[in-house]
């Protein structure tokens, strides 16, 4: 990989990405937010309350399957490699990883400032002879990443079912980047959601506490904060549902009345009704993840679960043939 930094449209001046894509977002007819926009400082506070929520079961699910499988999956994935990490997480999934793994390097990396400033230092002190070399940046585009001297096997670690955000095509995609990103001796251990109940699911994305629908309104406040936007918040309401036939939960924000919203020199109508898609979780089978991953060039190996499957942690190697 490496090569220059590519740049897909001209630079606007004060106009960041966020600032564009929200722009964008909401002068489609079908109005839709990046769900990876939720995570300013506000925005991660509210995530790792949802990660305690006694309804949202996969981030315990993960952390407890992570624990008891944490040798077998070190083994896999051999220690001292050079470990990638994509998101930090909320760290005790990653410490558990470090631990089992002994990487000669750890890579974080995450779109937000903030969530790699609190999780770096905290690491350093936990394992003072790791080299970590964090990357800010969105991983759903290539990446600069520091090189690997030692010959060590690249390893990307992408826990807590983040893939779960994509759709099918932009996973395969994924992986597939992610495939050439680890080299010809490279692996992957990621975590999946599975499909289950639809009531747990639905329970997991509608919490009695309202944290779910605070996460999801955040965006608007994180609007009206960054961009100037007055978004009145009492006015969305927070709606998700799981949809069987393509797999996902998807959440919206649902204008509650017809209104128009100014965000800067911009302004945006709503109908009664009308929503904003700001995320779609996929939720897979172990076969459908295996077949998929398989199609973007990686032998699934092996694969983890608990008790009740609800989640997976699927341990793939780069195969060296296919796409
Ligand atoms: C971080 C994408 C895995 O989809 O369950 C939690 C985000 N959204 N509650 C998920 C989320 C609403 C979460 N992921």
């Amino acid at each position: 990989m490496g090569g220059n930094p590519r740049r897909d449209r001209p630079v606007e001046l004060g106009r960041s990405r966020f600032a564009e894509d929200v722009l964008e977002g909401l002068s489609r007819p079908r109005k839709s937010l990046s769900p990876k926009y939720f995570y300013d400082a506000a925005g991660s506070r509210l995530f790792e309350r949802i990660c305690r929520l006694r309804e949202y079961y996969p981030t315990r699910t993960e952390l407890a399957l992570t624990r008891k499988h944490r040798v077998p999956m070190a083994r896999f994935a051999g220690r001292g490699c050079a470990l990638l990490e994509y998101g930090t997480g909320e760290g005790v999934k990653t410490r558990l990883m470090i631990e089992a793994l002994r990487p000669s390097l750890y890579t974080p990396v995450d779109i937000s400032e903030d969530a790699l400033a609190r999780a770096v230092p905290r690491l350093a002190r936990a394992f003072p002879r790791l080299r970590i070399v964090p990357v800010r940046g969105d991983f759903s585009r290539p990446l600069e990443i520091p090189p690997v001297s030692d010959g060590a096997r690249r390893v990307v670690y992408f826990p807590g079912s983040t893939i779960g955000n994509l759709t099918p095509d932009e996973a395969y995609a994924f992986l597939k980047m992610t495939r050439a990103q680890v080299g010809a001796r490279g692996a992957m251990l990621v975590g999946v959601d599975l499909k289950k109940d639809a009531n747990v699911l639905h329970a997991a994305y509608n919490d009695a506490q309202g944290v779910t629908a605070a996460f999801n309104l955040n965006l608007l406040a994180r609007i009206n904060r960054e961009l100037g936007g007055d978004f009145d918040l009492r006015r969305f309401v927070h709606y998700a549902f799981y949809e069987p036939t393509a797999g996902r939960i998807e959440m919206h924000l649902v204008s509650t009345e017809k209104q128009t919203v100014a965000i800067g020199a911009h302004r945006f109508s709503f109908e009664r009704g009308e929503s904003i898609h700001t995320e779609n979780s996929y939720k897979y089978s172990i076969a459908e993840f295996q077949a998929l991953a398989a199609r973007a060039g990686f032998r699934p190996a092996k694969v983890w679960t608990d008790a009740r499957r609800w989640f997976s942690v699927h341990g793939l190697v780069n195969s060296g043939s296919g796409p």
